[in-house]
């Protein structure tokens, strides 16, 4: 049936998050074991899609809980500039992020890896898949499999897994406890979510989502969402990248949606009175601090948590927004045109 699919799977969210924390739990000892084992001087956190984005959140948030140096790249990047990726002579960890691990460009970027010496960590939500044999230690998400091609459950629980390989490494408590609240508060969230993106952005001509440090990955990840599954315009920055020249695309039919951090909720919240002034519809996700004065939407989830935390409480938004607009242009979201579920070269 129509939508079925991808809306049960963006409503099953917590319970995956529940299960991923349970993995990893029964990893964690393991985990431990292998960052002192090798006491990696970075880590490079990769994949495809999707998994893509999901490891910009990741890397931007164990750099700063963990205080290991850390970075994204596209698993593409490692087949063809894997001089511009790996320092000679270094000690990296790559951790590769797959739902499916079976990815071509994916698992060649672990063939290279494997060639230079180089120790890696899976995360995917297929125990018996080529991924999770072929790395130094895998860490499953239970419950992440969809069977619709775009990813939500998966990506969600696959970056809880990555956030919690940071709060372990770092070793202090309160990322720890926060991660551990989110599957409940995931249920109000998603039923917040689906409340509001019911019309919102109906008649938009393009989306733009903006999202710092931690949440630039949410709002990449927001743009690939609308993109594949309602082929709608959309773009994602840094915020305050937006104003050095796409500010110029915006005028009435564009919607702003701004998955708002704490680091950055006074700069933010001008730049989303200047959009809004400049004709867009902006949308505002945060936490409870003071946000901008009379904005369009303006969703204070009030759950205080930290930047890092809250990015997994935006993706209902972003998922159901984009579901919602699939279905407004009679697009099955469950089955995007051209894409499957793994891409294979
Ligand atoms: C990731 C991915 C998805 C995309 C599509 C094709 O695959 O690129 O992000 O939406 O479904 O696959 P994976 O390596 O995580 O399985």
């Amino acid at each position: 049936m129509l939508e079925v699919r991808t809306l049960q799977e963006i409503v099953e969210q917590p319970e995956t998050w529940a299960a991923a924390i349970r993995s990893f739990d029964a990893a964690a000892a393991e985990v431990a074991g292998l960052f002192q084992e090798l006491s990696p001087e970075e880590v490079i956190f990769t994949g495809c899609g999707s998994s893509y984005s999901l490891s910009m959140t990741a890397a931007t948030a164990f750099q700063k809980v963990a205080g290991l140096r850390s970075r994204a790249v596209p698993a593409s990047e490692i087949l063809q500039f894997s001089g511009s990726v790996f320092v000679p002579g270094s000690r990296p960890l790559l951790v590769v992020s797959s739902r499916s691990g079976t990815t071509t460009e994916t698992l060649r970027a672990l063939e290279v890896a494997r060639r230079r010496g180089i120790a890696t960590l899976s995360l995917t939500c297929a125990r018996r898949s080529p991924l999770a044999r072929g790395t130094d230690l895998c860490i499953i998400s239970p419950k992440g499999h969809e069977e619709s091609v775009v990813m939500t459950k998966s990506f969600s629980s696959l970056l809880l897994l990555t956030l919690l390989l940071a709060a372990n490494h770092a070793g202090g408590v309160s990322l720890r406890r926060d991660l551990r609240r989110l599957p409940a508060l995931g249920k109000r969230v998603v039923k917040v979510a689906l409340n509001l993106t019911g019309d919102l952005g109906a008649d938009a001509a393009r989306f733009v989502f903006l999202g710092a440090g931690p949440a630039h990955g949410i709002a990449w990840e927001a743009m690939l969402k609308m993109t594949e599954m309602a082929q709608r315009p959309a773009v994602a920055y840094h915020p305050l990248e937006f104003r050095h020249g796409p500010i110029a695309m915006v005028e009435p039919g564009t919607v702003v949606v701004f998955f708002g951090t704490r680091a950055g909720a006074r700069l933010e919240a001008d730049l989303a009175m200047d959009l809004q002034r400049h004709g867009a519809t902006v949308v505002s996700l945060r936490d409870e601090w003071q946000g901008a004065e009379g904005l369009d939407v303006d969703v204070a989830l009030g759950v205080r948590l930290d930047d890092e935390a809250r990015c997994l409480l935006y993706l209902p938004f972003a998922q159901t927004l984009a579901y919602h607009r699939a279905l407004g242009a009679g697009l099955d979201p469950d089955r995007p045109r051209h894409l499957r579920s793994v891409v294979r070269l």
